[in-house]
């Protein structure tokens, strides 16, 4: 662990701001009976429930089961019956003992939901239990309020659940979700931080994760899929690949935002050492494949062949890398003779001449996930890039991207290749899709042709406020002037 990086990611940890939100309770139930109570909006915070007994003393504990939702649809879900591959301990339901009553009951655990639904498993025959009140102690360590923008009720809609949803991620770091994982991850972290310099400007957040992933890197300088804070600052034991490279953009956003000179000095040779260590899992110019789930994340669909896309965000990262060292008026010439042969590799060995788009892996798999990151991996010129991407709507067999994070990459790509109309069309539609079912936060993975998707084997574990799915709110500032 580098000491030094440690405190200087403590020292720039943010107060969180506490707010208390109630509702009325007054509700009387007898065993097997439910409640729901809607707190009108998501909320990441504390809750407390106020019982009393109704009838004779209370002669036995009350028993209750309360499952706390991010979306109405969770309400009804048979959670019991989730046996995916990611914790059951993610599920939020809980079953609680009520010895004494009348009684406060707070909960120790931070929750992520809108609705709280309360079931009494067990009174006895002489009580039944009310419900006096329900409140909340919500935090967030984003700034208070930042206006709404969009053109359209579609878009202002979309903005403000964008909104939401990072302020609701930007805890003492900037969080994936606030119901899963908890914690910090280098591909969202880049997102989150693009969005945080158009709306909420909390730069040193950006700051204290990126040294919290320097703190954490390895010996030789490998950058940890995501950092756990709880109960000390630790890594994962897992990197990946795409993830690890992209702390060099992310770097680079930091400081074409804020200028901060020293965090550069500071960081940039564990930038350079990414690209060090990525060479590795070349062959010549090419990358190797491999098979094993999670090497590169790119999306979460888990048919994706992930080669030719990770090899696009080598040479993505590479770039920025060398723009970063040209701005500081380093050498950036090996940088740039890597990127150029890198390229020309990929163009040989993955661009498919006939079908004018990149195809991936032995199978020759076409995706939105590779071509996307050729494009924004400039190999080719925008005026091409803008071809390609229409041949790639064109495409019906392309595996199409699942989650809101590439998404984002395929609207960053009509937005890099002058397609600022279809970029603002995809975004109405993509995000839009789900304020129109009903999010209040967007989520982890939507998928408009399937909407029961979840890589985890069963949605229970499925987040409704997820980090990466939150840039709307900076195309829309960013992109879209008008608005
Ligand atoms: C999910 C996390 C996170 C993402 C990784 C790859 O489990 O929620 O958002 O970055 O996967």
């Amino acid at each position: 662990m580098n000491l030094d990086f440690l405190k200087k990611a403590e020292a720039a940890k943010p107060k969180l701001t506490v707010k208390t939100h109630t509702v009325k309770g007054g509700q009387v139930l007898a065993e097997r009976e439910t409640v729901v109570y809607d707190f009108g909006t998501h909320l990441v915070g504390y809750p407390k429930i106020w019982f009393s007994s109704v009838g004779a003393h209370y002669d036995a504990p009350a028993l209750i089961k309360v499952r706390f939702c991010e979306t109405a649809q969770e309400l009804e879900e048979d959670t019991s019956s989730y046996n995916g591959w990611i914790s059951k301990g993610w599920i939020q339901d809980e079953i609680i003992h009520l010895d004494v009553l009348p009684c406060a009951y707070a909960f120790k655990r931070r929750f992520a939901f809108r609705y709280i639904k309360a079931e009494v498993m067990a009174t006895s025959p002489k009580y039944r239990l009310r419900i006096d009140k329900v409140s909340v102690k919500s935090v967030t360590s984003a700034p208070e309020r930042i206006p709404v923008c969009g053109s359209s009720k579609r878009e202002k809609a979309i903005d403000k659940v964008a909104l939401k949803t990072l302020s609701e991620c930007m805890q003492y770091e900037f969080e994936d979700g606030p119901k899963r994982d908890m914690r910090l991850w280098l591909g969202d972290l880049r997102l989150q931080a693009l969005t945080n310099y158009q709306t909420y400007r909390h730069n040193d957040l950006v700051k204290r994760c990126l040294y919290l992933f320097a703190a954490t890197a390895d010996g030789e300088g490998n950058i940890s899929q995501c950092v756990f804070t709880k109960p000390d600052v630790a890594p994962d034991d897992q990197s990946l690949f795409d993830y690890s490279l992209l702390f060099i953009p992310t770097l680079y956003d930091y400081f074409k935002e804020t200028g901060d000179r020293q965090t550069i000095n500071d960081l940039l040779p564990l930038a350079e050492k990414q690209i060090e260590i990525a060479k590795k899992r070349f062959d010549g110019d090419l990358i190797k494949d491999c098979d094993k789930l999670g090497w590169c994340f790119l999306d979460w669909s888990l048919d994706l062949n992930k080669q030719a896309g990770a090899q696009a965000v080598y040479i993505y990262a590479e770039k920025t890398l060398a723009k970063l060292l040209k701005e500081l008026h380093r050498d950036a010439s090996p940088y740039e003779k890597d990127v150029a042969s890198k390229s020309a590799k990929a163009i040989e060995g993955f661009y498919d001449k006939e079908r004018g788009l990149f195809v991936s892996g032995k199978q020759r798999q076409i995706s939105y996930a590779t071509n996307v990151w050729f494009v924004l991996a400039e190999v080719f010129k925008a005026k091409e890039n803008a071809l390609l991407l229409d041949r790639l709507q064109a495409c019906k067999e392309a595996i199409k991207p699942i989650t809101p994070y590439m998404m984002h990459h395929y609207v960053q790509a009509l937005a890099d290749s002058g397609n600022i109309g279809e970029a603002r069309k995809v975004i109405g539609e993509y995000w839009g899709g789900m304020t129109e079912r009903g999010a209040d936060t967007f989520w982890e993975l939507f998928d408009p042709e399937d909407p029961d998707q979840s890589p985890y084997g069963g949605k229970a574990v499925n987040s409704y406020c997820h980090a990466w799915s939150c840039t709307p709110a900076y195309f829309f500032r960013k992109y879209f002037a008008e608005v």
